[in-house]
Protein backbone atom coordinates (compact mmCIF):
# COMPACT_ATOMS: atom_id res chain seq x y z
CA UNK A 1 0.00 0.00 0.00
CA UNK A 2 1.22 3.27 -0.88
CA UNK A 3 2.16 5.97 2.00
CA UNK A 4 2.81 8.73 0.28
CA UNK A 5 -0.15 9.02 -1.97
CA UNK A 6 -3.98 8.24 -1.88
CA UNK A 7 -5.40 6.55 -5.21
CA UNK A 8 -8.94 6.53 -5.66
CA UNK A 9 -11.13 4.98 -8.69
CA UNK A 10 -14.46 6.44 -9.65
CA UNK A 11 -15.67 5.13 -12.54
CA UNK A 12 -12.90 5.03 -15.46
CA UNK A 13 -11.10 7.79 -14.06
CA UNK A 14 -8.28 7.48 -11.17
CA UNK A 15 -7.76 10.09 -8.76
CA UNK A 16 -4.06 10.39 -7.33
CA UNK A 17 -3.76 12.39 -4.06
CA UNK A 18 -0.35 13.73 -3.22
CA UNK A 19 -0.33 12.79 0.99
CA UNK A 20 2.66 14.42 2.49
CA UNK A 21 0.26 16.93 3.90
CA UNK A 22 2.94 18.41 6.94
CA UNK A 23 5.86 18.66 4.35
CA UNK A 24 3.35 20.65 2.22
CA UNK A 25 3.40 17.10 0.09
CA UNK A 26 7.19 18.16 -0.77
CA UNK A 27 8.26 15.49 -3.25
CA UNK A 28 10.63 13.50 -2.11
CA UNK A 29 12.06 9.91 -3.74
CA UNK A 30 9.70 7.91 -1.74
CA UNK A 31 6.41 9.97 -3.14
CA UNK A 32 8.42 9.68 -6.60
CA UNK A 33 8.83 5.71 -6.57
CA UNK A 34 5.31 5.14 -5.37
CA UNK A 35 3.83 6.91 -8.09
CA UNK A 36 5.98 5.53 -10.71
CA UNK A 37 5.28 1.82 -8.98
CA UNK A 38 1.53 2.23 -9.22
CA UNK A 39 0.48 4.64 -12.30
CA UNK A 40 1.84 2.11 -15.15
CA UNK A 41 -0.19 0.10 -13.71
CA UNK A 42 -2.98 1.45 -13.94
CA UNK A 43 -1.80 3.13 -17.15
CA UNK A 44 -2.29 -0.43 -19.01
CA UNK A 45 -5.50 -1.44 -17.46
CA UNK A 46 -7.94 -0.66 -20.53
CA UNK A 47 -10.34 0.60 -17.80
CA UNK A 48 -8.36 3.15 -16.56
CA UNK A 49 -9.22 6.44 -18.86
CA UNK A 50 -7.86 9.23 -17.12
CA UNK A 51 -5.95 10.26 -14.72
CA UNK A 52 -6.54 13.56 -11.80
CA UNK A 53 -3.23 13.99 -9.46
CA UNK A 54 -3.93 16.55 -6.63
CA UNK A 55 -2.99 18.04 -3.69
CA UNK A 56 -4.51 19.32 -0.66
CA UNK A 57 -6.08 22.80 -0.04
CA UNK A 58 -2.47 23.98 0.82
CA UNK A 59 -0.32 22.92 -1.23
CA UNK A 60 -0.60 21.07 -4.91
CA UNK A 61 3.24 20.03 -3.77
CA UNK A 62 6.10 22.77 -2.25
CA UNK A 63 8.37 21.72 -4.68
CA UNK A 64 11.45 18.58 -4.58
CA UNK A 65 11.97 17.87 -0.85
CA UNK A 66 14.57 20.32 0.85
CA UNK A 67 15.82 18.29 3.21
CA UNK A 68 16.50 15.16 1.19
CA UNK A 69 18.27 17.41 -1.34
CA UNK A 70 20.41 18.77 1.20
CA UNK A 71 22.98 16.67 1.47
CA UNK A 72 22.47 15.55 -2.05
CA UNK A 73 26.41 15.93 -3.61
CA UNK A 74 27.07 16.25 -7.46
CA UNK A 75 28.18 12.86 -8.12
CA UNK A 76 25.16 11.55 -6.21
CA UNK A 77 22.79 13.60 -8.37
CA UNK A 78 24.27 13.13 -11.36
CA UNK A 79 25.07 9.58 -11.13
CA UNK A 80 21.91 8.66 -10.23
CA UNK A 81 20.26 10.72 -12.69
CA UNK A 82 18.24 12.41 -9.78
CA UNK A 83 14.94 12.91 -10.59
CA UNK A 84 15.37 11.70 -13.97
CA UNK A 85 12.94 8.81 -13.60
CA UNK A 86 9.76 11.13 -13.60
CA UNK A 87 10.27 10.97 -17.36
CA UNK A 88 7.90 7.58 -16.96
CA UNK A 89 4.94 9.80 -15.43
CA UNK A 90 4.94 12.10 -18.24
CA UNK A 91 4.93 9.39 -21.25
CA UNK A 92 1.93 7.37 -19.54
CA UNK A 93 -0.61 7.64 -22.16
CA UNK A 94 -3.73 7.95 -20.43
CA UNK A 95 -4.53 11.61 -20.20
CA UNK A 96 -3.53 13.29 -17.07
CA UNK A 97 -4.80 16.43 -15.22
CA UNK A 98 -3.66 18.13 -12.65
CA UNK A 99 -6.05 19.82 -10.15
CA UNK A 100 -4.43 22.59 -8.04
CA UNK A 101 -4.92 24.30 -5.05
CA UNK A 102 -2.18 26.18 -2.78
CA UNK A 103 1.13 26.24 -3.58
CA UNK A 104 2.61 24.47 -7.06
CA UNK A 105 6.27 26.21 -6.63
CA UNK A 106 9.38 24.18 -7.87
CA UNK A 107 9.19 20.33 -8.69
CA UNK A 108 5.27 20.74 -7.77
CA UNK A 109 5.00 23.50 -10.31
CA UNK A 110 6.98 21.37 -12.94
CA UNK A 111 4.84 18.45 -11.93
CA UNK A 112 1.49 20.10 -12.83
CA UNK A 113 3.27 20.97 -15.98
CA UNK A 114 4.15 17.56 -17.26
CA UNK A 115 0.21 16.77 -16.77
CA UNK A 116 -1.58 17.32 -19.60
CA UNK A 117 -3.40 20.50 -18.47
CA UNK A 118 -3.92 22.31 -15.09
CA UNK A 119 -7.41 23.47 -13.25
CA UNK A 120 -6.48 25.70 -10.71
CA UNK A 121 -8.35 27.45 -8.20
CA UNK A 122 -8.67 31.16 -7.76
CA UNK A 123 -5.70 30.60 -4.65
CA UNK A 124 -3.45 28.81 -6.69
CA UNK A 125 0.13 30.31 -6.46
CA UNK A 126 2.65 28.64 -9.08
CA UNK A 127 6.45 29.49 -9.45
CA UNK A 128 10.07 28.13 -9.69
CA UNK A 129 11.98 29.57 -6.75
CA UNK A 130 15.05 27.23 -7.19
CA UNK A 131 17.36 30.49 -7.33
CA UNK A 132 16.51 31.41 -3.58
CA UNK A 133 18.28 27.63 -3.16
CA UNK A 134 21.40 28.29 -4.99
CA UNK A 135 20.12 25.64 -7.88
CA UNK A 136 17.56 26.14 -10.77
CA UNK A 137 14.64 23.59 -12.33
CA UNK A 138 15.15 20.58 -12.62
CA UNK A 139 12.19 18.67 -13.22
CA UNK A 140 11.52 20.66 -16.87
CA UNK A 141 10.49 24.05 -15.37
CA UNK A 142 13.08 25.77 -17.69
CA UNK A 143 11.85 23.80 -20.55
CA UNK A 144 7.99 23.38 -20.22
CA UNK A 145 7.30 27.05 -18.83
CA UNK A 146 8.85 28.61 -21.38
CA UNK A 147 6.90 26.29 -24.33
CA UNK A 148 3.72 27.39 -22.39
CA UNK A 149 4.47 31.26 -21.19
CA UNK A 150 6.91 32.19 -23.44
CA UNK A 151 10.46 33.33 -22.45
CA UNK A 152 9.72 37.36 -21.30
CA UNK A 153 7.33 35.98 -18.26
CA UNK A 154 9.88 32.44 -18.01
CA UNK A 155 12.90 34.48 -17.02
CA UNK A 156 11.20 36.40 -14.90
CA UNK A 157 9.80 33.76 -13.29
CA UNK A 158 12.91 31.80 -13.10
CA UNK A 159 15.19 34.32 -12.14
CA UNK A 160 12.94 36.22 -9.70
CA UNK A 161 11.50 33.24 -7.89
CA UNK A 162 8.37 34.83 -7.33
CA UNK A 163 4.84 33.23 -7.46
CA UNK A 164 2.48 33.76 -10.35
CA UNK A 165 -1.59 33.86 -8.61
CA UNK A 166 -3.79 31.98 -10.86
CA UNK A 167 -5.43 34.33 -12.20
CA UNK A 168 -1.84 35.46 -14.10
CA UNK A 169 -1.62 31.98 -15.06
CA UNK A 170 -4.39 31.81 -16.88
CA UNK A 171 -3.83 34.71 -19.22
CA UNK A 172 -0.53 33.52 -19.44
CA UNK A 173 -1.25 29.74 -20.94
CA UNK A 174 -0.28 28.26 -17.64
CA UNK A 175 -3.69 26.69 -16.72
CA UNK A 176 -6.45 25.82 -18.35
CA UNK A 177 -9.26 26.67 -16.54
CA UNK A 178 -9.22 28.95 -13.47
CA UNK A 179 -12.09 27.85 -10.56
CA UNK A 180 -13.16 28.62 -7.23
CA UNK A 181 -10.81 26.78 -4.79
CA UNK A 182 -13.73 24.43 -3.92
CA UNK A 183 -14.81 23.33 -7.21
CA UNK A 184 -11.14 22.61 -8.38
CA UNK A 185 -10.96 18.77 -7.90
CA UNK A 186 -14.96 18.68 -8.87
CA UNK A 187 -14.05 20.29 -12.35
CA UNK A 188 -10.90 18.32 -12.85
CA UNK A 189 -13.20 15.29 -12.34
CA UNK A 190 -15.70 16.22 -14.47
CA UNK A 191 -13.22 16.68 -17.34
CA UNK A 192 -11.79 13.53 -16.93
CA UNK A 193 -14.81 11.79 -17.12
CA UNK A 194 -15.73 13.27 -20.31
CA UNK A 195 -12.22 12.38 -21.63
CA UNK A 196 -13.12 8.80 -19.82
CA UNK A 197 -15.59 8.70 -22.70
CA UNK A 198 -14.18 8.67 -25.59
CA UNK A 199 -11.92 5.95 -27.52
CA UNK A 200 -8.61 5.35 -25.55
CA UNK A 201 -6.34 4.93 -28.38
CA UNK A 202 -8.15 8.26 -29.60
CA UNK A 203 -6.90 9.87 -26.40
CA UNK A 204 -3.36 8.88 -26.39
CA UNK A 205 -2.92 10.28 -29.81
CA UNK A 206 -4.07 13.02 -29.11
CA UNK A 207 -1.45 13.82 -26.25
CA UNK A 208 0.97 12.51 -28.93
CA UNK A 209 0.19 14.98 -31.94
CA UNK A 210 -0.45 18.21 -29.51
CA UNK A 211 3.01 16.93 -27.59
CA UNK A 212 4.89 16.58 -31.15
CA UNK A 213 3.72 20.79 -31.41
CA UNK A 214 6.71 21.04 -28.65
CA UNK A 215 9.36 19.19 -30.87
CA UNK A 216 9.12 19.74 -34.50
CA UNK A 217 8.42 22.28 -37.18
CA UNK A 218 5.25 23.08 -38.00
CA UNK A 219 5.38 21.55 -41.73
CA UNK A 220 6.90 18.50 -40.04
CA UNK A 221 3.86 18.37 -37.22
CA UNK A 222 1.16 18.72 -39.65
CA UNK A 223 2.59 15.93 -41.51
CA UNK A 224 2.65 13.97 -38.49
CA UNK A 225 -0.97 14.72 -37.59
CA UNK A 226 -2.76 13.89 -41.03
CA UNK A 227 -0.55 10.65 -40.58
CA UNK A 228 -2.33 10.08 -37.62
CA UNK A 229 -5.82 11.73 -38.45
CA UNK A 230 -5.44 9.06 -41.74
CA UNK A 231 -4.95 6.27 -39.66
CA UNK A 232 -7.93 6.84 -37.71
CA UNK A 233 -10.23 5.76 -40.47
CA UNK A 234 -8.82 2.35 -40.12
CA UNK A 235 -10.28 2.29 -36.12
CA UNK A 236 -14.11 0.95 -35.42
CA UNK A 237 -14.25 3.93 -33.16
CA UNK A 238 -14.19 6.05 -35.91
CA UNK A 239 -17.00 4.55 -37.86
CA UNK A 240 -19.08 4.52 -34.80
CA UNK A 241 -18.30 8.05 -33.72
CA UNK A 242 -19.62 9.12 -37.09
CA UNK A 243 -22.34 6.71 -36.74
CA UNK A 244 -23.43 7.80 -33.95
CA UNK A 245 -23.58 11.44 -35.09
CA UNK A 246 -25.83 10.43 -38.29
CA UNK A 247 -28.10 8.64 -36.45
CA UNK A 248 -28.37 11.12 -33.45
CA UNK A 249 -27.57 8.59 -30.84
CA UNK A 250 -24.69 8.89 -28.02
CA UNK A 251 -21.42 6.99 -29.36
CA UNK A 252 -20.52 3.66 -27.90
CA UNK A 253 -17.08 3.32 -28.05
CA UNK A 254 -15.07 0.20 -28.30
CA UNK A 255 -10.88 1.20 -27.89
CA UNK A 256 -10.73 -0.71 -31.34
N1 LIG B 1 10.76 20.48 1.00
C1 LIG B 1 10.71 20.00 2.27
N2 LIG B 1 9.89 20.49 3.22
C2 LIG B 1 9.09 21.50 2.88
C3 LIG B 1 9.09 22.07 1.56
C4 LIG B 1 9.97 21.51 0.60
N3 LIG B 1 10.01 21.94 -0.67
N4 LIG B 1 8.20 23.08 1.55
C5 LIG B 1 7.66 23.14 2.78
N5 LIG B 1 8.19 22.20 3.58
C6 LIG B 1 7.88 21.91 4.98
C7 LIG B 1 8.47 22.98 5.88
O1 LIG B 1 9.83 22.70 6.16
C8 LIG B 1 7.60 22.85 7.10
O2 LIG B 1 8.02 21.73 7.83
P1 LIG B 1 8.26 21.85 9.45
O3 LIG B 1 9.18 23.00 9.65
O4 LIG B 1 6.86 22.11 9.97
O5 LIG B 1 8.80 20.51 9.82
C9 LIG B 1 6.23 22.50 6.51
O6 LIG B 1 6.49 21.99 5.20
C10 LIG B 1 5.31 23.71 6.36
O7 LIG B 1 6.02 24.71 5.65
P2 LIG B 1 6.14 26.23 6.17
O8 LIG B 1 6.11 26.29 7.64
O9 LIG B 1 7.28 26.85 5.45
O10 LIG B 1 4.75 26.81 5.62
P3 LIG B 1 4.41 28.29 5.23
O11 LIG B 1 2.95 28.32 5.03
O12 LIG B 1 5.00 29.26 6.21
O13 LIG B 1 5.14 28.55 3.83
C11 LIG B 1 5.84 27.99 1.57
C12 LIG B 1 4.73 27.86 2.70
C13 LIG B 1 5.41 27.09 0.42
C14 LIG B 1 5.91 29.43 1.10
C15 LIG B 1 7.21 27.55 2.17
O14 LIG B 1 7.02 26.27 2.81
C16 LIG B 1 8.28 27.42 1.12
O15 LIG B 1 8.83 28.41 0.65
N6 LIG B 1 8.63 26.16 0.77
C17 LIG B 1 9.73 25.89 -0.14
C18 LIG B 1 9.31 26.17 -1.56
C19 LIG B 1 10.46 25.90 -2.51
O16 LIG B 1 11.51 26.48 -2.43
N7 LIG B 1 10.24 24.99 -3.44
C20 LIG B 1 11.26 24.58 -4.38
C21 LIG B 1 11.99 23.40 -3.80
S1 LIG B 1 13.41 22.98 -4.79
C22 LIG B 1 16.50 18.10 -9.50
C23 LIG B 1 15.21 17.88 -9.78
C24 LIG B 1 14.23 18.60 -9.15
C25 LIG B 1 14.54 19.57 -8.23
C26 LIG B 1 15.85 19.80 -7.99
C27 LIG B 1 16.83 19.07 -8.60
N8 LIG B 1 17.53 17.34 -10.15
C28 LIG B 1 17.16 16.62 -11.36
C29 LIG B 1 18.84 17.38 -9.73
C30 LIG B 1 13.49 20.31 -7.57
C31 LIG B 1 13.79 21.30 -6.73
C32 LIG B 1 12.78 22.00 -5.98
O17 LIG B 1 11.60 21.85 -6.18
Amino acid sequence: MPKTIEITRKAGVVLVRLNRPKQLNALNKELKDEILAELPKLDADSSVRCFVITGNEKAFAAGGDIKEMSTLTYAEASTEDYFADWDTFVNLRTPKIAAVNGYALGGGCELAMMCDFIVAGEGAQFGQPEIKLGIIAGMGGSQRMTKLIGRAKSMDMHLTGRMMMADEALASGLVARVVPDDKVVETAMAAAAQIAEYSKPVTALVRDVVNRADETSLTEGLFFERRIFHSLFATEDQKEGMNAFIEKRKPSFKDK
